[in-house]
């Protein structure tokens, strides 16, 4: 494992925006310690510590987290100097506690969806709970299942570009001793097809008040070969993740990064000099597709907006 320190928020904001540190959770904990750290190094100067927090939510678009817990940082002090630091130190204790508590909870949730003798797919990295970095929903969901005695097996998608799901999620799935296998991005129609997979958990960057799903690119694409075959498909997420701001999944801003990310794999080109590429980083995938919506307070099924509404009203201090 990896640890990663930083002096300077700005050498945290390049860490998050070069994909050092990477995944929603991760990077709204990042954020919230990012707020602090700006406030220990500027001795707690309130235009510092908001700059800082701007700085931050640039970073990357799409991930909701990210900019709540920034907000809920800048916002929580008073006053100037030693005193905010303090406060500041508190408030991000208090973030990362939530966030693991929500985690644990959403993991007992959704493993009552899994059975004995499941096999789960998962797309990209939605870490488990205690594994490589903080953050982590779909994992939490099948580490949890997995402990409870089940005999689950996990396809893991590789996720290209960035190759999250067999770098960190099959890093994470041996480490738990949890069966898996590894396919690549586009065999999940095939796997479904041949009944090879029973449920699919992924995690989310952002779900709308719709429950529209923003997820890693990828994410709709299963979807669709889901519902096709009659297979439940989950988005294991905390309430700190829904954006009730955001009414649809069409009002998401998906970010867009370079395309040379694309084109060459650890600077090495695998396509022809000026090849042109895209990488959305993201994807929608709408409501209809969405079997449940795993979180801490319980499994949100359709009709969404009605439902998502009511777990609003339960934790509005977040919102
Ligand atoms: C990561 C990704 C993950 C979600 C949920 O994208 O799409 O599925 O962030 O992760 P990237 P978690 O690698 O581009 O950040 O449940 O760990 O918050």
């Amino acid at each position: 494992e990896i640890i990663y320190s930083f002096s300077e928020v700005k050498q945290l904001a390049d860490a998050i925006r070069s994909m050092m540190i990477r995944g929603s959770g991760a990077i709204g904990l990042c954020g919230a310690y990012g707020v602090y750290l700006a406030a220990y190094q500027s001795k707690g100067d309130p235009e510092n510590i908001k700059q800082a927090g701007e700085l931050l939510k640039r970073t990357r678009p799409t991930a909701v987290n990210l900019m709540k817990t920034v907000d809920e940082m800048v916002a929580s002090f008073k006053g100037s100097g030693e005193d905010v630091v303090a406060q500041l130190e508190e408030k991000a204790v208090e973030i990362i506690e939530r966030q693991l508590q929500f985690e644990y909870q959403l993991g007992e949730n959704g493993a009552e969806l899994i059975e004995d003798g499941d096999t789960i797919m998962t797309h990209c990295h939605s870490g488990a709970l205690g594994g490589a970095g903080y953050g982590g929903r779909a994992l939490s969901v099948i580490r949890t299942a997995h402990e409870q005695g089940k005999k689950i097996h996990v396809f893991t998608c590789e996720t290209r570009p960035y190759l999250q799901g067999s770098r960190i999620t099959a890093y994470e799935l041996k480490k738990f001793g949890i069966p898996h296998t590894l396919i690549t991005d586009n065999m999940s129609g095939f796997c479904m097809s041949k009944r090879m997979i029973d449920k699919v958990v992924v995690g989310s960057d952002r779900v709308s008040a719709n429950g529209d799903l923003a997820n890693k690119v990828g994410t709709y694409m299963h979807a669709l070969a889901a519902k096709e075959h009659g297979i439940p498909f989950f988005t294991a997420t905390s309430s700190h993740t829904i954006d009730f701001h955001t009414p649809s999944g069409k009002a998401i801003e998906v970010e867009m990064r370079d395309s040379s990310e694309v084109t060459q794999i650890k600077g090495v080109p695998i396509a022809p000099e000026g090849t042109k590429a895209l990488y959305p980083s993201f994807d929608i995938t709408p409501n209809r597709l969405i079997t449940g919506i795993i979180t801490e307070k319980g499994v949100i099924q359709a009709p969404f907006e009605t439902n998502l509404r009511k777990v609003r009203e339960k934790v509005d201090i977040l919102q």
